[in-house]
């Protein structure tokens, strides 16, 4: 409208492009500002920490003014929304990405040089921001970016934890965790907003009262916390747009709680209300189970709850009744973590905004989609029912009433077929009655999702089999992706260039299916000496970490050989271990002159453990034990080494990730719902060594599969082989490696002895002797191709070449388009 601040400011400064400049002299002036005056540091003094924080604010205030500017415009032509909710994000480093997004790589590059600084030292100052675990977490930032960038007007909403994932120290081999205190030296890229905050209650009672002969519940709390908004602006790359991830934190409630006050007891009241803030404090270390704890449940509904209220808020604005609620907004479920929004939602338009139930249910029924990320039963989240009413009294009765209706339209269709209604029932009865949030989410949801093609077969026909019957129409499968702004813009620019060189454009950064056009070139040898010079750079940069991390000494020349992941026994990181064992073996006991055949190898592990999960824990020993023994042996030398990598996270997969040559996923097929690590990997020309299992397969069907080396039972071949028991014999290497790790070859032979037996004969759930030998068949056909060096590198550039489908920019489009019924919204700005 005519009051409009920007018209304004447009027509007396002509800002059409916002307040700042952008040229490398604004720049530097911009940053000597933020050194002198919010740092604060004197502008003649700062070090590469200080220049950091200095160009992030300079850069967040670009951000800002972008940010203004989208949700003005998507404020002004109201498009349908989509809210992403998520309990868990791994953003890692924010500088490198947004500069580059925003376009202002080289003035920031030059801007720093003049003053002294090296844009790539002062990125590495940036600590990562870990809120999250693993894939899934990795995987919601990378679909922010995409959302931002493909212009869609989106917001995601999360936790802002004060401790993100803990740190991992490796001593004496085993892992300890530390806190991960990210914010000590303040974070400058989020925007506090002490405005936008909401009460979030707990515990009470429900009190029914009727009004005009309705019942009206009314829900006194016995507990009441503050949410305070965060916002980190997330910007699009190759568009002004930037979108928005808010995260809320607990403060003590304002108005609540003031008798205590008057009691006398000052400090104990202070100090209690102080409490209020441990409900964000601290991340679950666990990535794929949660037993209803009750802080686990608090932070669920104290985020669902501050996310709802400021969504309804925001629709209220500028919408004069709920009417169109469904056409205006989709809110997306990232896994069942966040399904407590389905009964806040109700809660909130029955309770306080007084619409009728039947009108609620037909809105919660259109709003919700839900993808799932799991593939057990085991490890789908359960709420015991006391739990819940004793928190969420209201939001108790309100699944309930669910339920009761879901039950009754249920046996209309099934008839009384009282074991699959028992199944499908939202609550669990038994000795300690649960809530099953999977079904809960099923039920309200219009679709469900899986996280690749086969994942959405293994719930058709497993873990949501009676819902799949019931309801076919509603399940969906969305392969996941990776952006290639972080994963090869950022985090391998050498590449980057020499992609665009190939190319003739840099159109791939945002449509990447012209990847598809280096193919023609594979062979070339121009192109392939080029591509060889950028990865033994790589591989140069992540020899000297290894060497600064680990105190090993590793060879160019060696084929680097990568595992890196969560630490899980259905990955197998200690099929990796055998066949490291059996390598080292084979050369041990090789004549002299055979040991010139030998492929060298630099086999690199990395991972976090659960800091309850003792198997895996006793991995990582495992390794570190392995790795003293043949990093030591003057018979190996540069024929193998075997590197742990601590702490692994976002930044360190951002250095190993282009220096590798080989990566490993080898999960049982039928285990791992998609893999996103897989698709970074072949974006920069890594080969791939796998089994047939989540996405790996579809990377597979799209690079075939003589371009990467693919062994292990096949989906169909586990079942056979559970079935009967698992009776299979274990190739005799297999038996050798283990009775090496179990007499003691390695040391700590009392405490490997249990991990031992997790493979050994019917206790070997997961396969491992079952597929060591075509394991090792694969790793033989990866010396044999490494040797080739023609070959090699072609299968390399093919890689990079067959990776555009698992950009997450394909991802986004299919649900804007199949799922969220969302269009690009693009601030003309
Ligand atoms: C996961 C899956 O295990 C992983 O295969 C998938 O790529 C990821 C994103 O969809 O989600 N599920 C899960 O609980 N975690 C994952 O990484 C922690």
């Amino acid at each position: 409208g005519s009051g409009d601040g920007k018209a304004k400011a447009e027509r007396m400064f002509g800002l059409m492009n916002g307040f700042l400049k952008n040229d490398p002299y604004s720049l530097q002036k911009d940053i000597l500002d933020h050194v002198e005056f919010t740092v604060p540091r004197s502008r003649f003094s700062f070090d590469d920490f200080e220049a950091y924080q200095a160009c992030a604010h300079t850069v967040k205030d670009r951000l800002i003014e972008r940010w203004h500017d989208t949700q003005m415009y998507f404020k002004r032509k109201d498009p349908k929304r989509l809210y992403f909710l998520s309990l868990e994000f791994l953003m890692g480093r924010s500088l490198s990405n947004s500069v580059i997004n925003m376009g202002f790589q080289d003035q920031y590059a030059e801007a720093l040089s003049q003053l002294g600084f090296d844009f790539e030292v002062v990125a590495e100052q940036e600590a990562d921001a870990a809120l999250g675990n693993g894939g899934l977490a990795r995987f919601s930032a990378c679909q922010m970016d995409s959302l931002a960038t493909l212009d869609y007007p989106a917001w995601g909403y999360g936790l802002r934890y004060q401790y993100g994932l803990f740190r991992q120290v490796i001593i004496d081999g085993y892992q300890h965790e530390q806190p991960d205190y990210w914010l000590n030296f303040g974070n400058p890229w989020e925007i506090e907003r002490v405005h936008v905050s909401y009460a979030v209650k707990f515990h009470g009672t429900v009190e029914e009262k009727t009004i005009d002969g309705e019942v009206r519940h009314d829900w006194v709390p016995g507990e009441m916390v503050e949410a305070v908004a965060y916002d980190n602006p997330i910007p699009g790359y190759g568009t002004r747009n930037t979108i928005n991830l808010r995260l809320w934190a607990a403060k003590p409630s304002g108005e609540y709680d003031m008798e205590s006050f008057n009691t006398g007891d000052y400090i104990n009241s202070v100090v209690n209300r102080q409490n209020a803030e441990t409900i964000s404090n601290v991340l679950y270390p666990d990535d794929r189970s949660h037993q209803g704890k009750e802080l686990r449940l608090k932070q669920q509904y104290f985020f669902v709850s501050a996310s709802l209220q400021d969504i309804v808020r925001r629709f209220k604005d500028s919408h004069p009744n709920f009417e169109n609620f469904s056409e205006k907004i989709a809110l997306q479920l990232n896994d069942t973590h966040p399904s407590l929004a389905i009964a806040e939602l109700m809660r909130i338009l029955i309770d306080e905004e007084h619409l009728k139930w039947n009108t609620v249910w037909k809105i919660v029924c259109d709003v919700f989609s839900f993808t799932t990320h799991t593939v057990s039963p085991e490890s789908l989240e359960k709420i015991p029912v006391d739990l819940l009413g004793s928190l969420l009294p209201r939001h108790l009765q309100i699944l309930y009433d669910i339920n009761f209706k879901f039950m009754e339209d249920l046996k209309k269709k099934i008839g009384l077929d009282y074991d699959r209604l028992a199944r499908m029932s939202i609550i669990k009865e038994g000795a300690v009655k649960q809530i099953r949030v999977a079904n809960l989410s099923i039920v309200c949801s219009h679709t469900v999702i899986g996280v690749s093609r086969a994942h959405l077969e293994l719930l058709k026909t497993r873990v949501f089999k009676d819902f799949y019957e019931l309801w076919p129409e509603k399940f969906q499968y969305k392969t996941n992706g990776a952006t290639q702004r972080r994963w090869i813009v950022v985090s391998n620019p050498n590449l980057c260039a020499l992609i665009s060189r190939w190319l003739g454009t840099e159109s791939w950064i945002h449509n990447v299916d012209l990847l598809t056009g280096l193919r023609e070139h594979a062979a070339d040898a121009s192109l392939q000496q080029d591509w060889q010079k950028v990865r033994r750079m790589n591989k140069m940069r992540l020899a000297e970490y290894i060497e600064a991390t680990s105190g090993v000494t590793v060879s160019l020349d060696a084929m680097f050989d990568v595992q890196i992941k969560r630490i899980h026994e259905y990955k197998r990181q200690l099929l990796n271990l055998l066949g490291v064992i059996h390598r080292y073996d084979c050369i041990k006991n090789m004549e002299k002159g055979d040991k010139r055949r030998v492929v060298p190898r630099v086999c690199i592990i990395g991972g976090k453990a659960a800091p309850g999960y003792e198997v895996a824990k006793k991995i990582i020993k495992l390794c570190h034990a392995v790795a003293e023994k043949i990093n030591n042996d003057p018979d190996v030398g540069d024929l193998l080494k075997l590197v742990f990598i601590p702490d692994y996270n976002v930044s360190v997969a951002e250095l190993v990730i282009p220096g590798a040559d080989l990566s490993q996923h080898l999960s049982t097929a039928g285990h791992e719902p998609s893999g996103t690590g897989n698709m970074k990997f072949l974006m920069n020309g890594c080969l791939l060594l796998a089994t047939q299992d989540g996405s790996t397969i579809e990377i597979a069907e799209e690079l075939g599969v003589d371009n990467m080396f693919s062994f292990g039972a096949k989906l169909h071949e586990v079942a056979a082989l559970r079935e009967k028991g698992l009776a299979v014999k274990a190739p005799l290497q297999f038996a050798r490696v283990i009775r090496m790790v179990r007499d003691g070859y390695f040391g700590h032979k009392d405490y490997f002895k249990s991990l031992c037996e997790t493979v050994d004969g019917s206790n070997d759930f997961y396969l491992l002797g079952h597929d060591f030998a075509s394991y090792l068949e694969a790793q033989a056909a990866a010396d044999k191709a490494f040797v080739d060096k023609e070959k090699w590198t072609r299968m390399s550039i093919l890689s990079t070449a067959a990776s555009g489908r698992f950009s997450s920019d394909r991802t986004i489009q299919e649900y804007a388009e199949h799922t969220w019924g969302i269009e690009p919204c693009r601030c003309p700005f």
